[in-house]
């Protein structure tokens, strides 16, 4: 089912693995303030050391290596390149450092997938008003062509922004993440819709100067689960399931794939809410200008982040003029799905399938990565984590009739995470990874969790089918040829 040149990959973020938080000239990053102001992070843990891939690196090669990865996914932490976020001053040693990272996957034949904004922002942009600032877009945008210009050679596939939705509500409404900011209903609109104008300003950028010669590909990585309506006959309940999957997917797909523009049924949302709240003023959701680079078509594939299935029902106002009230839906778990860890993570691998055929037919079949899926565990350690070598067996056979029998156009599927990392408020209680890591001890050292092998399992079964199929045709060819060759022999003697 799987194509030729189809992505077997994993993921990870700079913060959630580095550690080195000040090593070399790192600057600090939102996600370092946030951590040391208490309060914020499950028992005020921090990502100062994480799994320390920033000294041990050759130990995520070695599991990269162990899982048969064709892909890896990693971000580059902004102010560890550049330190107060402008190019003005450069650290060679963050360079050196992805430098050897990207070369050194690359000796082993796994292709890097870079992400250029994984949720950390040099603190010194933020206190210039971060995202919600309008001159960030350019900030980023000399910061994207500096990492092209500099790893362009080597890397082909970028994403700009990593899931905007969750950057715009989780730390700047909900204020759980960082910056931690409680802006109810106005706040994340700014955030996201500057994540856009960034996102195109460098997609433009790539096409004009680095397009020509590295030949890449440059998208923005949407995270959206799968929504149905509750009822699946009442039209209250339908009417919510658009909304919730309006202000989630197409919050920024609408822009990128289809009309360059927010979904119709969210601004109208937005807007009657702000009247009901006499909001006055200038609409919360902002408009693109015209004279500003354009927003379509920025996008190279379509990157999904996928996690879950929620059922929506009709909610009905909360009284406060917020995102939860905007999008009026209230979203149930289904009690027949398990929850895996974390309490938004039901599982449900057919959701993805579904998603993505929504996403062929909305956006016009565009190429699709899953660049990040997954599974936690909260509590004891599993290593023997039976329940998430179902997951990806299932998971990944969805994508499989994705591809076979709905002609989804899905080029590759990375598993999030290579590793147990530190999951952002969670701190290091909810693990993701297909290698455990003991945090408490010194030695931080990687263990394949069974659900790895697993995983690994499956890309072998992948490679050696396109082996078979390989010398299949190869030896389809010798004789082909052979044939041709017997022909042209005969012709000579005729
Ligand atoms: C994504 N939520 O974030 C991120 O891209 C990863 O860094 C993260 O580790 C992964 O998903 C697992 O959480 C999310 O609260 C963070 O709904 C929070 C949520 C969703 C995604």
């Amino acid at each position: 089912m799987f194509p030729r040149d189809f992505a077997w990959g994993a993921g990870t973020a700079a913060y959630q693995i580095e550690g080195g938080w000040q090593a070399d000239g790192k600057g600090p990053s939102i996600w370092d303030t946030f951590c040391h102001e208490k309060g914020g992070v499950f028992e005020e843990q921090n990502g100062d050391v994480a799994c320390n891939s920033y000294e041990l690196w050759d130990k995520d090669l070695e599991c990269i290596q162990q899982l048969g990865l064709t892909h890896y996914r990693l971000s580059l932490s902004w102010a560890r390149l550049l330190p107060d976020g402008t190019a003005r001053q450069v650290n060679q040693k963050g360079v050196q450092y992805y430098n050897k990272v990207i070369d050194d996957l690359l000796a082993c034949s796994v292709s890097p997938m870079v992400t250029l904004y994984h949720f950390d922002l040099p603190q010194a942009l933020q206190d210039q008003g971060g995202w919600k600032s309008a001159g960030i877009a350019s900030l980023f945008d000399s910061y994207a062509k500096f990492c092209f210009q500099t790893f362009g050679d080597r890397v082909k596939l970028w994403i700009t922004v990593n899931e905007p939705h969750v950057c715009a509500k989780l730390g700047h409404e909900d204020g759980i993440h960082a910056p931690g900011l409680k802006e109810p209903g106005v706040a994340a609109y700014l955030v996201g819709h500057n994540m856009l104008r960034a996102h195109a300003m460098a997609w433009h950028s790539y096409d004009a100067f680095y397009r020509p010669t590295q030949r890449g590909a440059v998208s923005l990585a949407i995270n959206s689960d799968w929504f149905e309506p509750l009822r699946p006959g009442r039209k209250e309940d339908i009417a919510a399931a658009e909304r919730d999957l309006a202000f989630t997917l197409g919050w920024f797909a609408w822009p990128l794939f289809v009309t360059g523009d927010y979904p119709e049924i969210m601004r109208s949302a937005i807007d009657s809410q702000s009247e009901m709240f006499g909001y006055g003023g200038a609409s919360r959701l902002p408009r693109f200008l015209k004279d500003e680079p354009a927003i379509l078509g920025t996008a190279d594939f379509f990157a999904l982040n996928y996690y879950t299935l929620r059922k929506v029902k009709a909610a009905g106002g909360t009284g406060q003029m917020c995102l939860k009230n905007d999008r009026d839906a209230e979203e149930v778990l289904d009690p027949s799905w398990s929850i895996c860890g974390v309490s938004w993570l039901a599982v449900v691998p057919h959701g993805l399938r579904k998603l993505l055929k929504y996403i062929k037919d909305t956006f016009n079949h565009p190429a699709v990565y899953i660049t990040e899926n997954g599974f936690s565990q909260v509590g004891p350690v599993q290593i023997e984590d039976v329940q998430r070598c179902g997951f990806y067996r299932d998971v990944i056979s969805e994508v499989a009739k994705a591809i076979g029998e709905d002609g989804v156009d899905v080029r590759g599927y990375f598993a999030w995470s290579l590793l147990d990392n530190f999951e952002w408020a969670d701190g290091f209680s909810v693990r993701f990874g297909l290698f455990h890591i003991d945090f408490s001890d010194a030695k931080l050292s990687r263990t394949i969790y069974h659900s790895g092998q697993e995983y690994a399992k499956m890309i072998r079964k992948y490679k050696k089918a396109i082996e078979m199929s390989a010398m299949y045709s190869s030896s389809g060819n010798q004789r082909v040829s052979k044939r041709i060759h017997g022909r042209k022999c005969q012709d000579k003697e005729a």
